[in-house]
């Protein structure tokens, strides 16, 4: 019988983290998980997992710690999820962003090299790197032109992997994922700052209990502020993405990949979208705030990702339409 093999996820607690902790208990997998230490411990993406998983508290800002997380459980995988993931948030916090997207990924990467050499790791890279895009679509060809300081972060880390793994013979493989989302995101992010407040305007809630990004009601008076509406993204279904990146790790060689669907939408659609499905229209719900609007938008974002299709016999299973679909009746039934 082959021996179970053992996971390291970093960011066990965000959307992906839970997602693929799910994947590889499925696969039989020991899965290890670091946590951050917070006031309360509630971890809600993963409380349905806890029995299964075995948490460590770790940081990335703290060397000594990462170090110790890999010494304990000696990973046969490295999954590298754990991010300051908000883009918008990088303007107002470029350095700690920085010190968590870039060097604590570095910090991972290199403890890793130390402590496990024979492990395989994933760096979560991201469609953000090519920021004011230099091509369309984005392939692992395109240039990368990063648009905010996430951006510059995730690209630092991204050729430090790529460097770790011609300089030292790690197997170590970027993928690029292009933006992904589930009921498991923030509402902080778009898709489900839109969902969330049409879910509220299907069930009459004028003033929401959530709070958006300036620490208002998501919903007030009947109406979300949203920011750039033009913007467009290339959304896929996260569940749909973990595969991806388990499927990397189980490769001969390591690589790089593009990982989306190939198909963008406008913020604009995402509301059309939304509204329309629960039989409303957008434009009598949905306002422009400028403090939502980014001072450098990235994009247009859409993946190119033939070469995933081609070598991991990946491609994306949930549409655009089911995406919202799935979200806007998770909310719904939250909300209930
Ligand atoms: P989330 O924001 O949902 O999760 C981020 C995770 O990182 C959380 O578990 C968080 O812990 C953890 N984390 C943050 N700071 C630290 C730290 N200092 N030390 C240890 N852990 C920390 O992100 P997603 O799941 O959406 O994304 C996963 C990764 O993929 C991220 O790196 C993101 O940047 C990247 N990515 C995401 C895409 C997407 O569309 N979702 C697309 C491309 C890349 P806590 O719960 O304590 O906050
Ligand atoms: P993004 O996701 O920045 O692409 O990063 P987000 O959902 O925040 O923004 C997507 C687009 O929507 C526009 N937008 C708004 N965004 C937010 N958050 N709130 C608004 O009110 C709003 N109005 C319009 C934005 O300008 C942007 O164009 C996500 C994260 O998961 C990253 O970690 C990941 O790397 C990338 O996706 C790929």
């Amino acid at each position: 019988m082959a021996t179970k093999k053992t996971a390291l996820v970093t960011g066990i607690t965000g959307q992906d983290g839970s997602y693929l902790a799910e994947l590889l208990l499925k696969k039989n997998y020991n899965v290890a998980g670091i946590v951050r230490k917070t006031s309360n411990m509630a971890y809600a993406n993963i409380s349905h997992l806890q029995e299964e998983v075995s948490l460590i508290q770790a940081d990335l800002l703290d060397p000594i710690s990462i170090r110790e997380a890999i010494q304990k459980v000696k990973p046969d995988e490295v999954y590298n999820l754990a991010s300051q993931s908000h883009p918008a948030e990088s303007f107002r916090q470029p350095i700690h962003t920085a010190e968590i997207t870039a060097i604590g990924a570095h910090r991972v990467l290199d403890a890793t090299l130390d402590v496990v050499p024979k492990a395989k790791f994933y760096q979560a890279s991201s469609s953000e790197m090519y920021g004011w895009v230099r091509e369309i679509p984005q392939s692992e060809e395109t240039p990368f032109n990063p648009a905010n300081p996430y951006a510059a972060s995730k690209l630092y880390a991204h050729a430090m992997t790529r460097i770790y793994r011609k300089s030292y013979n790690m197997f170590a493989s970027n993928g690029i994922l292009f933006n992904h989302e589930s009921p498991r995101r923030h509402l902080g992010f778009v898709t489900q700052k839109v969902t969330y407040a049409a879910a509220c305007a299907k069930l009459g809630i004028k003033n929401s209990e959530h709070l958006n990004e300036e620490g208002e009601p998501i919903v007030k008076e009947g109406k979300v502020a949203l920011g750039n509406l033009q913007a467009k993204r290339d959304w896929g279904f996260a569940g749909d993405y973990v595969e991806a990146m388990w499927l990397m790790l189980q490769q001969d060689e390591p690589d790089d990949f593009v990982i989306g669907t190939g198909k963008t939408h406008t913020i604009q659609e995402l509301c059309e979208e939304s509204y329309g499905y629960v039989g409303l229209n957008w434009e009598d719900h949905v306002t422009v705030d400028k403090r939502f609007i980014r001072p450098t938008e990235t994009g247009p974002l859409v993946a190119d990702p033939s070469k995933a299709k081609k070598i991991l016999g990946w491609s994306p299973k949930t549409t655009f339409k089911e995406l919202v679909r799935l979200m806007v009746n998770a909310q719904v039934a939250r909300l209930k």
